[in-house]
């Protein structure tokens, strides 16, 4: 006689599970193994990270060195230069990173002003920045604290070091932001305006005990400006290892309208969707203002009784540019409903790739469909249009 007893696998990958070794195949925590019953359907830890969606939108990821140096900036109480890209900049933000720097000084940086749209207005761009910056905990920030920068404009520059210059009050400062953010190409500016007064020179090398490579430009003879690595992206398609080209912006960006009706859906492409599901307009449907790079290809979707599987068969076919291959149904994606909690200009954003932009009412509901841990945001518009002819850029 032999005792048979049913050895419990994945139900999704078929492997044997197993609670004793995180880095081998089929690993389940104990305790998740313990709580189910036997006939229960379980996923080992592998399958349930890559099945299961995030329950809220993906957020940017940063080393344990980087937040080692920026103890040493908070302990010290150097001034921040932190550095953001107005194209995409919304999920760049770490809440470990932000619990150290809040309270020091700030220079907030918004670079690639040359390629946000010609109707863009410097004054409302500034407030939005700053209010972002509120909002991720600098209680203090205002649009007087935002520079906005086009690297190759002299005159930006000069504002940005002159502002740095009067803020850092002898002490170091640490350039942040995320990977691409432009902090580099800001500080390649700002060392060719630079006149080094101090009897140092300008060094590259790894911060002390790190392995964070550093360029340091001293300011004077007791401080240095670092251009550090950028904190992750890892949660945005240009952190991912092909990033599609057609989301990269390289020249200005030139808005695109597109109405859509309720439960209707904008089809970006084959990377991401919105869907208007709750609207209290009598008109029941929501005028896009969509900030994409222009092979972005855009499409409004008339309501139809299946909606997931049209959006299969586009991304299936590749029928709208861009299109990824880790982007395949509905499973790869997170899904997000924003409700909303005023009236005015709103802002639906995905990480990495642009927003758009639409009058919003309190109540109404949008539903976001995004790959897996990609970021998505709501915010108040970055960009008002104005009735009149306002100030141009
Ligand atoms: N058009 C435009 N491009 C910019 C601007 N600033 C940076 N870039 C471009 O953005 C890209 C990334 O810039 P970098 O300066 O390397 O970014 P970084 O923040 O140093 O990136 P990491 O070192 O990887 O963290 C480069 O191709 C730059 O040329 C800007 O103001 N306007
Ligand atoms: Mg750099």
């Amino acid at each position: 006689m032999s005792i048979i007893t049913s050895v419990r696998r994945c139900y999704h990958c078929g492997k044997v599970l197993q609670d004793k070794d995180p880095q081998k195949e089929g690993y389940i925590d104990p305790s998740a193994l313990v709580a189910v019953r036997t006939n229960q359907m379980i996923l080992c830890q592998e399958c349930y990270e890559e099945l299961h969606p995030n329950a809220t939108p993906a957020v940017a990821d940063v080393s344990d060195e980087f937040l080692s140096m920026l103890r040493d900036a908070k302990k010290e109480g150097a001034t921040i230069v932190y550095l953001v890209d107005l194209i995409s900049f919304e999920c760049s933000f770490n809440k470990d990173v932000l619990d150290l720097i809040t309270d020091l000084p700030i220079v907030i940086i918004a670079s690639k002003w040359d390629l946000m749209p010609k109707e863009v207005e410097a004054e409302h761009t500034k407030e939005y920045v700053a209010h972002r910056f509120r909002a991720e905990g600098f209680k203090k920030a205002k649009a007087t604290d935002v520079v906005l920068l086009n690297y190759n404009s002299s005159a930006d520059v000069t504002l940005a070091s002159g502002m740095i210059k009067k803020k850092h009050n002898g002490k170091n400062v640490f350039v942040i932001g995320a990977k691409g953010a432009g902090k580099s190409a800001f500080l390649n500016s700002f060392i060719r305006q630079f006149k080094n007064t101090s009897n140092r020179g300008i060094m590259i090398g790894a911060y002390k005990n790190t392995s964070l490579e550093v360029w340091q430009i001293p300011l004077d003879d007791h401080s240095y400006i670092y251009d550090t690595p950028g904190t992750g992206v890892k949660n945005s398609f240009l952190g991912k290892p092909n990033p599609p080209k057609e989301i990269l912006v390289t020249s200005k960006i030139v808005s695109r309208k597109q109405v859509v009706a309720l439960n209707g859906s904008l089809f970006i492409g084959g990377i991401a969707r919105i869907d208007p599901i709750r609207l209290s307009s009598e008109k029941k449907r929501t005028s896009f203002t969509c900030y994409f790079a222009p092979k972005v290809a855009l499409k409004s979707i008339t309501p139809k009784n299946d909606m997931t599987a049209l959006f299969q068969k586009y991304i299936k076919n590749k029928a709208l540019k861009p299109y990824v291959d880790w982007f395949k149904c509905q499973n790869d994606a997170d899904v997000f409903d924003f409700e909303l909690e005023e009236d005015g200009p709103r802002d639906l954003g995905i990480a990495g790739v642009g927003w758009v932009s639409f009058e919003g009412k309190k109540g109404d509901i949008y539903r976001v469909y995004v790959p897996k841990n990609i970021g998505t945001y709501a915010s108040r518009a970055k960009i008002i249009i104005k009735k009149k002819e306002g100030k141009k850029k």
